[in-house]
């Protein structure tokens, strides 16, 4: 390792690389300053080698749909594009027959996940959204069915007047297979007060997510980057995260968000640079010791930033995406789809094997 030592640029970035390579857990100080080194390909050797001990050289990818029920919803996040009040212009709700003919409609071949998330809808109650996994699951058996962020969780809970362990339990019950990772945002109360003082503070969104674990059920976690934070919000961020982590185990992959400014209310925002969403997914890897994987999705970094990440840590890509609205909405530049034998040349061109995996990281084949 002596040898690797000599090539890094960054002499600050010494101390951390001999952690790694003895196995030892970075803290906090060697996250900032690897947030605050541009030795971008110290970085990437360094997350390469984590991820390789972890992952080999496979490189994870899934055949999903995205499905949002509605636009419409009570919460005014200022990062957010999609949101709509009732009777505003393009508002929408569907119904559950509207969302059957929408997955009808799709090609469903071959898909194993529906990844489900939309606003906080004032009218609709538990049942709808009980009766919408169940409907689907019904319908959709050999389909797994990831849905609702820990916020509609207990947006759900409450509408029902019930816990949210019950309400877990009673989702599981119907078909939730899995919860997506999305409106961890920034988990810092001053930063999350000023993106989105409506939704549920850090420690509600963490413990949402350690009681759907000790439910059985696995959970995603993000990290929404690039607007008004700190190099030590997202450090702090990501070792909350691994904290929560080392307690129940039951987070699946980590997802950096990269931000889109578009249509948003975040005063003098700009898109993310690939350096920083690079250094990001990097930095993520190698703080989030804990985490199996760490995911890019393309949707938000582009496929060209999504591909090289799989040379800085990253092991798994989603996915093919069809239908996706809240990145479109902060003015997406990546497209909507991506064929499946798209990613599989992705993943083969940088040298990987690409392996198909299900919503719970089973796997369904290895090219
Ligand atoms: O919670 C909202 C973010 C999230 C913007 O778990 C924005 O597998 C960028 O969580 N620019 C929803 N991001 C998406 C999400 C997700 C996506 C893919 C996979 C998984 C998973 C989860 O999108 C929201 C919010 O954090 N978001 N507005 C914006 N302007």
């Amino acid at each position: 390792m002596d040898k690797v030592i000599n090539f890094i640029k960054d002499k600050k970035l010494i101390s951390v690389a001999e952690k790694i390579f003895s196995g030892e857990r970075l803290d906090f100080d060697d996250g900032l300053k690897l947030f605050e080194s541009n030795d971008l390909l110290s970085i990437g050797y360094l997350a390469s080698y984590v991820n390789e001990k972890k992952n080999q050289d496979r490189v994870y990818f899934n055949v999903n749909v995205h499905i949002t029920p509605t636009n419409i919803c009570i919460g005014t996040c200022k990062f957010c594009a999609f949101r709509k009040d009732k009777g505003d212009e393009g508002a929408y709700e569907l119904t559950i027959e509207k969302i059957l003919e929408k997955l009808d409609s799709l090609n469903l071949d071959g898909v194993t996940e529906v990844h489900i998330v939309g606003g906080l809808h004032p009218d609709w109650g538990y049942e709808y959204y009980l009766e919408m996994v169940k409907r689907i699951k019904e319908r959709y058996p050999f389909i797994q069915i990831k849905a609702f962020t820990a916020e509609e969780i207990k947006y759900i809970a409450e509408r029902g007047g019930k816990s949210v362990e019950d309400t877990l339990k009673e989702f599981k019950e119907v078909g939730l297979s899995s919860m997506p990772g999305g409106g961890g945002e920034i988990f810092n109360p001053e930063v999350r007060s000023k993106l989105c003082p409506e939704k549920i503070s850090a420690k509600e969104y963490l413990d949402i997510h350690k009681t759907a674990h000790r439910l059985g059920i696995k959970t995603n976690a993000t990290m929404l980057f690039g607007h008004v934070e700190s190099y030590r919000d997202r450090v702090e961020h990501l070792l909350m995260l691994r904290e929560a982590q080392d307690e129940t185990g039951g987070f699946q992959a980590f997802i950096p968000l990269a931000f889109h400014p578009i249509n948003t209310r975040i005063e003098g925002a700009d898109y993310t640079t690939a350096v920083d969403e690079i250094k990001t997914l990097a930095v993520s890897r190698l703080l989030l010791d804990n985490f199996d994987h760490i995911k890019a999705y393309w949707i938000m970094l582009g496929e060209k930033v999504a591909q090289l990440s799989l040379f800085y840590g990253v092991d798994d890509l989603d996915g093919t995406v069809v239908e996706e609205e809240i990145t479109q909405a902060a003015g997406a530049k990546a497209g909507k789809y991506m064929p499946k034998e798209r990613l599989i040349r992705l993943i083969r061109e940088a040298g990987k094997t690409p392996v198909e995996r299900d919503a719970l990281y089973n796997i369904i084949n290895v090219y």
